[in-house]
């Protein structure tokens, strides 16, 4: 009875207890308290926001605009507006990713659509003396509209991950020979990587709508995607796979949907929404700084305007819990990172005096 009623007592402040009555050592702390503070207001759909090598936040606005801010003074420092951006809807200037080892290879990759014919392209420049230049466009004439252009780009060992939506044309996203509808992968030079799984392709996987998060977790990379009417969506992208889209909505639940699973394969999400919450910018958190939120992706939403958390298994393969936090605080959120220290910044997408806002303790 002795060791029974010490092991209940010990398990109020750990979070196992094991039979030999040997305690695990994982502490169940407390969570700690969030604030939130608005760094900079007055931006115009800011899209991509990203903490710099520079301790700097650099972000991207729809209309074309490249700036820097310090999170510290809310200074910000406009690097270069590309005139050739032109903003119609949903599109613009809107994904942006540094070079992993920027220091010295001071190389920026954007994602923007363009032209009368309305397209997307990928584009690096070169961040020197302070200002971008050099541009070199590394993917060009991907598929554009007012609607569902993805942009989210992201690179994990050596390798540019661009997420594109279905620019409105549904039958795109199951041909593998269309850049619409997928993650594509390149090497840093806008070459093609010898192991994609289709030989000379960009294509990474396929069947998307429009996924507008991308993150990697470990070895695992996961995106999140808008559903149509239903079914907005977090998946795990695996090499060659067919994420289903137009042909299937979410799960693979209904009868509709059985065979053509079956016939290809598809891979399911990890978790669907309805009715939908329109979810974008996605992050992994595994920083000390804010215990609670260890193990969790962390998810902008749009429409449900909200930052979600999103916590993961301990293999990282299943979300087993989610928490809501700002809920309709900030508006819509679209765009989401940390910085190493552990604060979060979200930035908020409501069309005029947008904020980009931090999270600390
Ligand atoms: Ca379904």
């Amino acid at each position: 009875m002795k060791v029974v009623l010490t092991c209940l007592f010990l398990v109020l402040y750990f979070s196992t207890c094991k039979r030999d009555n040997k305690v695990v050592e994982t502490p169940v702390l407390p969570d700690v308290e969030l604030k939130s503070r608005v760094v900079v207001s007055g931006l115009i759909n800011p899209w991509e926001i990203l903490y710099g090598p520079d301790n700097f936040i650099w972000f991207t606005e729809k209309s074309g605009k490249i700036s820097r801010l310090n999170p510290e003074t809310s200074q910000i420092i406009p690097l270069l507006t590309i005139n050739e951006v032109r903003s119609n809807g949903e599109g613009g200037l809107l994904g942006m990713i540094l070079h992993p080892d920027f220091t010295t290879n001071p190389y920026v990759y954007v994602a923007y659509n363009y032209g009368t014919n309305y397209k997307g392209k990928i584009v690096r420049y070169t961040f020197t003396n302070g200002s971008l230049g050099s541009p070199e466009t590394l993917l060009d004439q991907i598929p554009a509209a007012s609607i569902h252009n993805g942009c989210r780009l992201l690179i994990n060992e050596n390798k540019l991950f661009i997420t594109t939506g279905d620019a409105s044309i549904t039958s795109t996203p199951q041909d593998i020979n269309s850049l619409s509808g997928k993650i594509l992968r390149l090497n840093l030079d806008g070459t093609i990587p010898s192991d994609n799984p289709f030989p000379n392709n960009p294509v990474w996987s396929y069947g998307h709508r429009n996924p507008q998060g991308l993150v990697m977790v470990g070895s695992k990379l996961f995106s999140s995607e808008h559903g149509p009417d239903t079914d907005d969506e977090i998946n795990r992208i695996e090499k060659g796979r067919n994420y289903g889209w137009p042909n299937i909505k979410g799960f693979c639940n209904e009868s509709s949907e059985t065979s053509f699973c079956t016939l290809n394969n598809v891979a399911e999400p990890l978790i669907n929404w309805t009715p939908t919450i329109a979810p974008s910018g996605l992050s992994y958190y595994n920083s000390d700084y804010i215990p609670q939120l260890k193990n969790s992706l962390l998810l902008a939403l749009l429409k449900g305007s909200k930052l979600m958390q999103l916590k993961l298994d301990d293999s990282q393969t299943k979300i087993t819990s989610t928490k809501d936090f700002y809920v309709n605080t900030y508006g819509r959120l679209r765009g989401i990172c940390q910085s190493p220290v552990g604060k979060i910044y979200i930035c908020t997408s409501n069309g005029n005096n947008d904020k980009i806002v931090e999270v600390s303790k």
